[in-house]
C-alpha cells in the first residue's frame, strides 16, 4: 500500500479516537460557552453586514462592501437570517432584518432570476418569516413572489427552467438537475396550504415526480436533464451537488404534510443509494458516484454538500448508517482543517479546495446528536464551528476560503452562513426546547417551517385557509414554534 494512504488512515483513526474527546463528557457549562461564542459570531457577521452592506444581498467581508447578485437587491442576507436571529434569542437584529425587508422588497422588477435559489432563500425565508413572526405583510410578499414564479414551469414536461423573468414571465435554460426541478415541494406546499391556492403544491409534485418516473431500472436518476424533452444529458448519479435537495425534499414532504408518495419515492431511491453508492474506506463511510443505469462507480469523489445526507438517514431513523456517513464527514473535515468543496475519499487527494462556509457537516451532526444523544456528535461540532469562527473571521465578518490548504480566502460571505450554517451550531449546544423538531421542518436553506402531518388532506382544498383567517393566529402561531409567543414583532 502506498505510504501516504497508510499515513492518512492512521491519521483518520487517531482523529477518530480523540473526537470522541475526554471520557465522553461535555457539560453544560461547554455548552453554553458554544452558544454563546456562536450568538456573538452571529452579531458579528450582522454587524458587518449593517455597517458596509446594508440594503444590499450579501456583505463583501474583506473589501467591506456590499454585492448583490442581481440589478437589484432582493435583500437575501437579512431574509435568509431572519429565523437564526429570533432562533437565538437576538431581538433587536430580528426587529432590524424585518423593517429593512418591510420597507425594500419588490419583486416588481424586470429582473431574470434563477427560479432555485429564490425558492430556497427568499421563498422559504419569507414562509419561515411568516409563520414565526404572524406579519401578513410576509405572507403577501410570498404569495406575489409565488405567482411570479409559476410560468417556469410552463416546459413541455412541467419540469421547470432554471431562469425566470419576475416581471414578463419569460424562461431560460432547458438543461437543468433533480435539484434545481425538485426543491419546491416545501415552500409551494405551505404557499397552498397558507393561501389555499392548490396550484403551488400541484406543479411542485409535478416537478418532482417527473424526475422520479425517469429514475433508471436500478432508481437512480442522473445529474443533467433536458426540461423540454425530458432526456438525460448526463447520468452520473451523486448525492451532492445538483441531486441532493431532490432527495431531501420527498423525504421531508412526507415529514412537513404527510404525503406519503413521496416518502415512497424517497424509500426508493434510498434503498439504492445505500446499495450502489454507500462505499465504506477506513476512514468512514461515503456516497460515492455512480452510473445511474449500471451502477458503476464513475468517480470516487465526495464534499462538503453531500454531507448533508447522513442528517436525512439520521431523521429517518436509520442512525446506524447516519453515524458511519458522518466518521466520513469528520474526517473529510480534520484531514484537511477544514473541508474542502469535493475531494477524492480513496486517496485524499482535493478536487476542488474552496470552504464557502456550507452547513452540511454541522446540520448532520445536529440531527445525530438531536437523534441518539451520544456526545461525540458535540466534539465533532465544537472542532467543526471553532475551525470556522477561527480561520474565516475578518474585521467585518466571516469570508469564505478559496483553498482550505493554504488558508486563502475569498471575498464573499453567503447568506447561507446566517441562514444555515451558524444556525445549526447554535441548536447542536442549544437547549432542545428552543426548537421542537416534532413541531418543525427545516427547508433546505434551514428555514423553520410548521409542520402538519396530516397525510396529506392539507394539500387540497377542503379545510381551506384565507391568509385572513391565518393572521389571526398571530400568538398561536409562535407558540406552536417555540412554546412562547415571540413578542418583538408587534
Ligand atoms: C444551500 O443554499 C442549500 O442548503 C442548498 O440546498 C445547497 N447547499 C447550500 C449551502 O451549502
Amino acid at each position: 500500500m502506498h505510504i501516504f494512504r497508510v499515513f492518512s488512515i492512521a491519521a483518520g483513526l487517531v482523529l477518530l479516537a480523540s473526537c470522541a474527546g475526554p471520557a465522553q463528557t461535555f457539560t453544560t457549562a461547554q455548552k453554553t460557552k458554544q452558544v454563546e461564542k456562536i450568538r456573538l459570531a452571529c452579531r458579528h457577521a450582522w454587524s458587518g453586514y449593517k455597517q458596509y452592506a446594508w440594503g444590499y444581498d450579501a456583505l463583501k467581508p474583506i473589501s467591506k462592501k456590499g454585492q448583490n447578485w442581481y440589478n437589484v437587491s432582493f435583500l437575501m442576507t437579512p431574509l435568509d437570517a431572519f429565523d437564526t436571529f429570533i432562533l437565538m434569542d437576538m431581538k433587536k437584529e430580528a426587529k432590524e432584518a424585518q423593517e429593512l425587508i418591510r420597507s425594500k422588497m419588490n419583486f416588481d422588477v424586470d429582473q431574470e432570476v434563477q427560479l432555485f435559489e429564490i425558492n430556497i432563500r427568499l421563498m422559504g425565508g419569507l414562509l419561515s418569516t411568516f409563520e414565526l413572526s404572524g406579519d401578513k405583510y410576509f405572507l403577501d410578499l410570498a404569495w406575489d413572489l409565488g405567482k411570479r414564479l409559476l410560468s417556469a414551469f410552463n416546459s413541455p414536461t412541467g419540469m421547470p427552467y432554471r431562469f425566470v423573468n419576475l416581471k414578463t414571465g419569460k424562461t431560460r435554460d432547458n438543461i437543468s438537475n433533480p435539484a434545481e426541478i425538485g426543491t419546491y415541494l416545501l415552500e409551494f406546499g405551505k404557499l397552498t396550504q397558507l393561501t389555499g391556492d392548490s396550484t403551488f403544491y400541484t406543479v411542485a409534485k409535478k416537478a418532482a415526480f417527473e424526475v422520479y418516473r425517469r429514475r433508471s431500472d436500478i432508481d437512480l436518476v442522473g445529474t443533467l436533464i433536458d426540461v423540454n424533452t425530458g432526456e438525460w444529458k448526463n447520468t452520473e448519479c451523486q448525492i451532492g451537488a445538483r441531486i441532493d435537495s431532490y432527495f431531501e425534499y420527498l423525504f421531508k414532504a412526507w415529514l412537513l404534510f404527510g404525503d406519503k408518495e413521496c416518502y415512497q419515492a424517497w424509500k426508493t431511491h434510498n434503498k439504492a443509494i445505500k446499495k450502489y453508492m454507500l462505499t465504506r474506506v477506513p476512514s468512514g463511510g461515503y456516497f460515492t458516484r455512480v452510473d445511474m443505469k449500471s451502477g458503476k462507480e464513475t468517480h470516487p469523489y465526495y464534499g462538503a454538500l453531500d454531507a448533508f445526507y447522513a442528517g436525512i438517514l439520521a431523521l429517518s431513523g436509520d442512525t446506524i448508517t447516519a453515524h458511519n456517513i458522518q466518521r466520513g464527514n469528520f474526517y473529510m473535515w480534520t484531514r484537511f482543517n477544514l473541508e474542502p468543496e469535493e475531494f477524492n475519499f480513496r486517496n485524499d487527494s482535493i478536487i476542488y479546495p474552496n470552504y464557502p462556509l456550507r452547513p452540511e457537516n454541522l446540520e448532520s451532526c445536529f440531527y445525530l446528536y438531536r437523534q441518539t444523544h451520544n456526545k461525540e456528535f458535540l466534539y465533532m461540532g465544537q472542532r467543526m464551528i471553532d475551525d470556522i469562527l477561527d480561520k474565516c473571521r475578518t474585521d467585518a465578518g466571516y469570508a469564505e476560503m478559496k483553498n482550505v490548504l493554504t488558508l486563502e480566502k475569498e471575498d464573499a460571505m453567503e447568506s447561507f452562513f446566517l441562514a444555515e450554517t451558524l444556525k445549526y451550531a447554535y441548536l447542536l449546544f442549544a437547549p432542545e426546547s428552543k426548537l421542537d423538531l416534532k413541531k418543525v421542518v427545516f427547508t433546505t436553506e434551514a428555514h423553520a417551517l410548521r409542520r402538519t402531518r396530516d397525510e396529506g388532506r392539507g394539500m387540497k382544498d377542503e379545510g381551506r385557509r384565507t391568509i385572513d383567517d391565518f393572521s389571526e393566529d398571530k400568538s398561536r402561531v409562535s407558540q406552536l414554534f417555540f412554546g412562547t409567543p415571540v413578542e418583538i414583532l408587534q
